[in-house]
């Protein structure tokens, strides 16, 4: 059975694209943000991948480190949800501006 998953991983490796080219243009990778942290704290990602970042405790924003990074949501509650696509390869740093510490990290694939 071991044997059996691993083969098919091979398998999805070698035909990343064929096997799922229909699901990567909707890709959505989810980020959550609890009581003072986002988890997980750093992501790596595909272009194209939308990012929604879910508050699932307590009140929270999404900010880039950078203006031209263009993420910037307002303050939001528990089951509010903010969501980006990202489509430059690039390492986007953000932070919750109202917790010290809380940041994390969205790297696009070239
Ligand atoms: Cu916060």
């Amino acid at each position: 059975m071991k044997k059996l998953l691993m083969l098919a991983a091979l398998v999805a490796l070698a035909f990343p694209t064929s096997a799922g080219s229909a699901i990567s243009e909707r890709a959505t990778k989810r980020v959550s943000a609890y009581n003072n942290y986002f988890t997980p704290r750093n992501i790596t990602i595909n272009r194209g991948t939308e990012v929604t970042w879910v508050i699932r405790r307590g009140v929270h924003n999404v900010r880039g480190t950078h203006p031209r990074m263009r993420i910037k949501s307002p303050n939001l509650s528990k089951g509010r949800t903010y969501s980006k696509t990202f489509n430059r390869s690039a390492t986007y740093t953000y932070v919750c501006t109202l917790h010290r510490g809380m940041k994390g990290k969205v790297v696009v694939r070239r």
